[in-house]
């Protein structure tokens, strides 16, 4: 975050009240209801989430025990039996839901769809046979790299309903991002489409998986299954690559949910942090069934009424939860829409929320900047009388895209939650509960029942108010993470041991830096680790870095972020080149071009700069600090006494 937006931050006094009309038929009525609620769940955790488990879903078996805490190592809901398919699709189809819209797809260019939830289940039930068919097994790992169409859905519920965790990579990655993570999670089949819409042209992702599987770099995947979407002329490989609806035609509707154990992986999804490869988080059936209903219902106050619309892509966590999952788990009626706003159609949201009577929309801070930049005549040629609840996620937003958003999309009349939440919590942490919480623009207020977060400095102690931080959660929660997939030491280092636990307590460590202010509201601040946020997405710098040293013209690379008015963070890299080699337009686009074949176009540099050398530390260290200023055009300021060469910086400044 830029000086500017702290210091307003800083000085943030709004409080907007949720109206009575609202608070009236919410769940969660009025502030005196959220503290009765988190004080029984913080007095009696254990109660709390067996009594929503046994209220919310349908369990096949009941668990025998709660909570099985072995720090860091949680178990939810021990020997209980469910299947969270069979509780977003099955439990509905006995009530009037039965022929509700489960889906309201809106395709590109002009397609649409909407599917019921009998429709839904008939097709999930068809794809578990098929998957079947293809010799997949409980425990089997399924890979699903796929463009933002209803069998992206359809593919994680079919692998849910017969276990077999899916690892769903985003359909922007690059074959090679592709290919390291199915081999990491040595999956048996790849679910994917001819191709997909991405700003009026076709993406190809078959040939891409062609690519990532090449040369038989990932033995374990047996099949590919191809929905056609697109259309164009694609090579299928006999013996291996089937298209879908060839399998869906023969395959039996009839496919009862196996019963899952709670503790059962339900999914594998790859994330960014600062050392290493992309970790698998792990998150397993009964605490993510349970906390992304729970938080669903809740957060956004669905009613049986609502169109609700998240506008994240299902291949990160988000379109997991809250697409996927917790819409359908309550029985909602989810949008999901293909397209993205773009020049030839900067309208394209508005117009969904037109066309179908969007009523819940949750979308990004980089999206509500663009927008703003777009121009208020977009959405004011709308009617946007619908909507009635405005969400954000992904990233800090500033109080000025947040009156904006408050004013130009909500009319003033619907409430904003602010949602902080990661990949490893599984669903939302820090929240407004609208029907009940008074927001202040750019905090995400308060912990969710039942989550017991705070701000500490590194030896876990509180820090004082409007003090900086590191947030961090002190109990466990039924979403959170089970491990780092095959690496359970990492995952331990990573969340549980950065802040070393003391008397048996451990913290869990989210990687962000927080304060809360005098009424207790927190507010986020970013990243305190080596992951950048570009437009909402999580890159490490170390992955970015990876990427350019791979290239024969590159010696040596570092990576940082740049403030961005639209995407939050730019990546920015400094390049020291081989002997050989000489700095240029030319190369600065060839590398940018590398980074985006090894990763994808969410992590292309917007600059490159080239240096003759790096600022180091004595020890060797990579000095990000002094890097990130020069790259935001700022004076170098603060300690440099452990910088080795400081000719260097004179040099990267342009003055050496
Ligand atoms: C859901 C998601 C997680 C990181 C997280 C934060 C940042 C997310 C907010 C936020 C401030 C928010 N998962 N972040 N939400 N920062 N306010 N409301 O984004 O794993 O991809 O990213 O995103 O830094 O650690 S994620």
């Amino acid at each position: 975050m830029s000086q500017s937006t702290i210091e307003s931050i800083l000085q943030e006094e709004r409080l907007f009240s949720p109206s009575e009309s609202f608070s009236e038929t919410a769940h969660i009525k009025s502030l005196e209801d959220y503290q009765r609620l988190a004080e029984r769940a913080k007095a009696d955790p254990e109660k709390f989430w067996a009594e929503l488990a046994q209220q919310e879903l349908h369990w096949f078996q009941k668990w025998d025990t709660v909570l099985d805490w072995q720090p860091p190592f949680a178990k939810w809901f021990v020997n209980g039996k469910l299947n969270i398919s069979y509780n977003c699709l099955d439990r509905h189809l006995t009530t009037w839901r039965k022929n509700k819209a489960a889906i309201i797809w809106e395709g590109e260019p002009g397609d649409s769809r909407t599917i019921t939830y009998a429709q839904l289940h008939r097709e999930v039930c068809q794809f578990a046979n098929t998957l079947k068919q293809l010799g997949v097994k409980k425990g089997d790992r399924v890979g699903v790299y796929m463009p933002m169409i209803p069998e992206a859905a359809i593919a994680m519920l079919a692998c849910a309903r017969i276990g077999a965790p899916h690892s769903v990579v985003f359909g922007g990655f690059s074959a090679e991002a592709l290919r390291d993570r199915l081999i990491d999670a040595e999956a048996k089949v790849v679910i994917t489409a001819d191709g997909g819409w991405r700003k009026d042209a076709i993406v190809a992702l078959k040939p891409q998986v062609d690519k990532a599987l090449a040369d038989g770099a990932v033995p374990s995947v047996e099949n590919v299954v191809v929905v056609k979407r697109t259309a164009q002329d694609i090579h299928m490989q006999p013996g291996r690559d089937h298209w879908w609806h060839d399998l869906q035609q023969d395959a039996s509707p009839d496919c009862p949910a196996e019963p899952m154990d709670s503790e059962d992986t339900l999914f594998i999804l790859y994330t960014s942090g600062s050392t290493g490869k992309p970790k698998g988080v792990v998150h397993t059936t009964g605490g993510y069934n349970l906390y992304t209903h729970i938080t669903t219902k809740w957060i956004f106050d669905l009613q049986d009424t609502d169109v609700y619309w998240c506008t994240a892509d299902v291949g990160w966590i988000t379109g997991h939860s809250y697409i996927v999952y917790g819409p359908l788990s309550n029985g909602a009626t989810t949008l999901m829409y293909e397209g993205a706003p773009r020049k030839s159609n900067p309208g394209c949201f508005w117009d969904v929320v037109e066309k179908y009577g969007v009523t819940i929309f949750y979308t990004a801070p980089t999206a509500i900047r663009a927008f703003i930049k777009m121009g208020d005549h977009l959405p004011k040629a709308r009617d946007l009388s619908s909507l009635r609840l405005l969400g954000t996620v992904g990233e800090p937003i500033n109080p000025e895209a947040w009156m904006w958003y408050h004013k130009v999309i909500g009319g003033e009349r619907c409430p904003i939650v602010d949602t902080w939440w990661q990949t490893e919590t599984g669903g939302v942490m820090i929240t407004p509960l609208p029907g009940a919480t008074s927001t202040k623009p750019g905090s995400a207020t308060f912990p969710f029942p039942g989550i017991i977060a705070d701000v500490v400095n590194l030896d876990g102690n509180p820090v004082g108010e409007n003090e900086g931080g590191y947030l961090v959660v002190r109990h466990p929660w039924p979403s959170m993470l089970r491990t780092v997939y095959g690496n359970p030491e990492r995952f331990r280092r990573t969340y549980w041991e950065h802040i070393p636990p003391k008397d048996g307590k451990y913290l869990y460590f989210a990687g962000d830096g927080a304060r809360k202010d005098k009424d207790g509201y927190f507010w986020i601040m970013g990243r305190v680790d080596d992951v950048l946020n570009v437009s909402g997405h999580r890159l490490g710098t170390m992955e970015v870095e990876s990427a350019l040293v791979s290239h024969p013209a590159v010696a040596e690379a570092a990576v940082v972020g740049k403030p961005d008015d639209i995407k939050g963070e730019e990546v920015v890299a400094f390049i020291t080149l081989e002997g050989n080699y000489e700095p240029g337009d030319e190369l600065a686009k060839e590398l940018k071009q590398h980074v985006v074949k090894e990763i994808g176009a969410i992590a292309r540099p917007g600059e490159i700069r080239f240096s003759e050398a790096l600022p180091k530390t004595r020890s060797g260290k990579i000095m990000r600090r002094l890097l990130r200023s020069l790259a935001a055009g700022e004076e170098v300021s603060g300690d440099t006494s452990t910088l080795e060469d400081k000719s260097v910086l004179d040099k990267l400044r342009g003055e050496g």
